[in-house]
C-alpha cells in the first residue's frame, strides 16, 4: 500500500482525466481552471486517435504535473509506468490488460497505485496485489474509451459496499454533477470524471458543481 486509506478517499472525490486529445481548449488552461473549481486528484491519460507519444507525451506530462504541484493536487499517471517513475509522478493508474498490479506494485514502490476492475475477483486480486484504490467502470454510458465494458450501472459499487470492502472506490464512465448522486449512495468515495471537465465551456464551474454533488454524499 502506498498512501494512507482515508486520504486516498479524501483524494479521489473529484477525480478529473485527461490528456490533449480531450481537450478543446489548451490542457494547461483547462486543468488550472478544474483545480481552481476543486478537483482533488488528476490522471494523465495520453491515449487515443491523435494522441501524443514520446518526448512530446513527456513534455506535455511535465508541464502538467508542474501545475498540479503549484496547488499540491497528486499527479497519476496512465498505464505508462516508466513515464511515471522517470517523472516522479505521485502514482499510475493500470487496467487488467496492463502488468499485474502486484508487479506495478514492486516498481513503484510507495507511489499510488490505481486498478480498474469489473468484478469482485479482480477487486480481490487487485487488493491482494497492493492496491490503493479500484477504479469501477463504466458506471453510465461513455463515448470517451472505445473500448469500454459494458455498462453495468451502480450493481457492481453495491456489491462490493455489501461485501464490506476497505479499499477506496471511485466511479468512471459517463458522469456528471446530476447523475453523481447514485453514485456515492452506491458507496463510492468519489468519481472521476474525463468529458464533463474536459469539454466544459468552464471547466471551473463543472468541477465545482462535482464536488459539490459529492460533498453532499460524503459518508
Ligand atoms: N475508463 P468520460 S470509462 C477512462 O469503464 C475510462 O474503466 C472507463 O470518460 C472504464 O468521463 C472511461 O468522458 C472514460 O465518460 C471516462
Amino acid at each position: 500500500m502506498g498512501i494512507n486509506t482515508e486520504v486516498m478517499r479524501e483524494l479521489l472525490r473529484v477525480y478529473f482525466i485527461m490528456g490533449s486529445v480531450n481537450c478543446s481548449q489548451k490542457p494547461e488552461d483547462i486543468l488550472r481552471s478544474a483545480i481552481k473549481g476543486g478537483i482533488s486528484l488528476f490522471q494523465f491519460r495520453e491515449k487515443g486517435a491523435g494522441c501524443m507519444h514520446g518526448k512530446e507525451k513527456e513534455s506535455l506530462a511535465k508541464k502538467l504535473q508542474a501545475i498540479c504541484k503549484e496547488s499540491n493536487i497528486p499527479f497519476i499517471v496512465n498505464d505508462d509506468i516508466e513515464l511515471a517513475i522517470h517523472i516522479n509522478a505521485d502514482g499510475v493508474h493500470i487496467g487488467q490488460e496492463d502488468e499485474p498490479a502486484d508487479v506495478v506494485r514492486r516498481k513503484i514502490g510507495s507511489k499510488i497505485l490505481g486498478v480498474s476492475v469489473h468484478n469482485k475477483i479482480e477487486a480481490d486480486a487487485a487488493v491482494r496485489q497492493g492496491a490503493d484504490y479500484l477504479g469501477i467502470g463504466p458506471i453510465y454510458p461513455t463515448s470517451t474509451k472505445k473500448d469500454a465494458k459494458t455498462v453495468q450501472g451502480i450493481t457492481f459499487l453495491k456489491e462490493l459496499k455489501s461485501a464490506s470492502l476497505q479499499i477506496p472506490v471511485v466511479g468512471i464512465g459517463g458522469i456528471n454533477s446530476k447523475n453523481t448522486p447514485p453514485i456515492m449512495d452506491a458507496g463510492a468515495d468519489g468519481v472521476s470524471v474525463i468529458t464533463a471537465i474536459s469539454q466544459a465551456d468552464s471547466p471551473e464551474k463543472s468541477a465545482r458543481e462535482l464536488k459539490e454533488a459529492v460533498m453532499r454524499k460524503v459518508h
